[in-house]
């Protein structure tokens, strides 16, 4: 792999308008990658730190010293040197950077590097970044997990739910699939507006209408499945992300106006799968809750995919915590939950290895930055969470899949159900 000649941090804003860090860099030979970086807001507790300056600008949100830590400390070691792999690259900046989490020169900062440094060597392989992460030739268009109806941290309305996803699984093409998607959002949208419901959306591009209860907001996506002329269930099922650190109280969960012990939402979820086709819930318990989690897993983990986001953090030891406890069955990757790109593929290794279904997801906060497209099919995840089809940084997702959906045709097949943990 040729030196590296050139690195440059700049800082931009996400799609939420809150400041975030791009990388250019180039090698010898005159590639020039980009690199950009995604943000939360539903957090979970044991995330790498993404630096954020604190001061008056942007309200804290500023991440200037991210930017420097790239343009001088990050810099000054890794210019004019080469590194013959991600892992070589991204262990340099684990060394420099020296702490557990991230936390000197910020996970912001690491990211940026670490993906653009993949992009280049894909790039000086000849290879697009999907064909460099992927192990062979049989390639695998993921399924969307997509987010119609926001609620919980993402939305101001009642719902504390914070992800209403449908899943079109039933195709046989990821096109297919993506057009059964946007064309159930338009249904959902008539049917909104039918109901003088607000249509505006929320940050990850679904409706965030002020609905009362989420069993509402569940049978709305089915009537908006049905009006769309496909059948809940056979063409397109359902997902939730809880996302339910933020219900969490004093050991207890806000649900839907009261205060409620974790044996009965074990009840609430139950009864929830066997009434709508649910076949993912994602955090259904709080990121410290390990006792439910086990128990909801030894309930209902044969039948529906349990996906541990807070949970896991993308990180391998807090994964192998799960494996071990059999918590969940499947595992959220978020690339900056984690910082870098090799340790966010170890993490997919370990998932793989000990059957934990993978999900390669956006952030709420995201950038025109495409990779985990690339990222979904290059690892075979065969299921890829990037909100609705609507705001450009949702739709870049999906274009991407577009663009190598056409470029590899009959080579790739689309993954349909076959990488959810549900019974057959
Ligand atoms: C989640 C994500 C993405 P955030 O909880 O899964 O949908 O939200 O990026 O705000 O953590
Ligand atoms: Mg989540």
């Amino acid at each position: 792999m040729p030196k590296i000649t050139y690195l440059k941090a700049l800082q931009i804003l996400d799609s939420r308008g809150t400041p975030t860090v791009e990388v250019d860099m180039a090698i010898e030979n005159g590639i020039i990658c980009r690199a950009s970086v995604p943000s939360g807001a539903s957090t979970g507790k044991y995330e790498a730190v993404e630096l954020r300056d604190g001061d008056k600008n942007y309200f804290g949100k500023s991440v200037l010293k991210a930017i420097e830590n790239v343009n001088v400390k990050i810099k000054d070691q890794v210019i004019n040197n080469n590194y013959d792999n991600a892992k070589e690259f991204d262990n340099k900046l684990l060394e420099i950077d020296g702490s557990e989490n991230k936390s000197i020169l910020g996970a912001n900062a690491v990211l940026a590097c670490s993906l653009a440094f993949i992009k280049c060597i894909a790039q000086y392989k000849n290879k697009l970044l999907f064909e460099f992460l992927s192990k062979d030739n049989n390639f695998i268009l993921p399924c969307p997990l997509m987010n119609i109806i926001n609620g919980g941290a993402h939305a101001n309305n009642g719902l504390d739910i914070q992800e209403f996803m449908i899943v079109p699984a039933g195709f046989n093409s990821f096109s297919d699939s993506l057009r059964a998607g946007v064309e159930t959002f338009s249904s959902l949208k008539k049917l909104l507006n039918d109901k003088s419901y607000s249509t505006a959306v929320g940050d990850e591009g679904g409706f965030a209408p002020d609905l009362k209860t989420n069993e509402e907001a569940l049978n709305l996506i089915l009537d908006s499945i049905n009006l769309a002329g496909y059948e809940p269930g056979k063409d397109i099922f359902l997902a939730l992300d809880v996302a339910s650190s933020e219900l969490f109280l004093d050991g207890k969960y806000k649900f839907e106006g009261q205060l409620i012990e974790s044996s009965d939402l074990v009840s609430i979820y139950s009864e929830l799968v066997s009434k709508f086709p649910i076949i993912s819930i994602e955090d259904p318990f709080d990121e410290d809750d390990w006792e439910s989690w086990e128990t909801i897993t030894k309930k209902i983990g044969s039948q529906v995919q349990l996906v541990g986001d807070d949970l896991f953090v993308t990180n391998k030891i807090k994964l192998e915590k799960g494996i071990e406890s059999k918590s969940a069955n499947s595992i959220l990757v978020k690339i900056n939950q984690i910082g870098s790109i090799s340790e966010t593929l170890d993490t997919i290794e370990m998932a793989k290895n000990n059957n934990y279904s993978y999900i390669i997801s956006h952030r709420s906060g995201e950038t025109e930055d495409s990779s985990i497209s690339d990222i979904a099919v290059g690892t075979k995840s065969g299921q890829i969470k990037t909100g609705s089809c609507s705001r450009t940084d949702r739709t870049a997702k999906y274009n991407q899949l577009l663009r190598i959906e056409d470029m590899l045709k009959e080579k790739a097949s689309f993954a349909g159900l076959s990488t959810f943990k549900i019974s057959s």
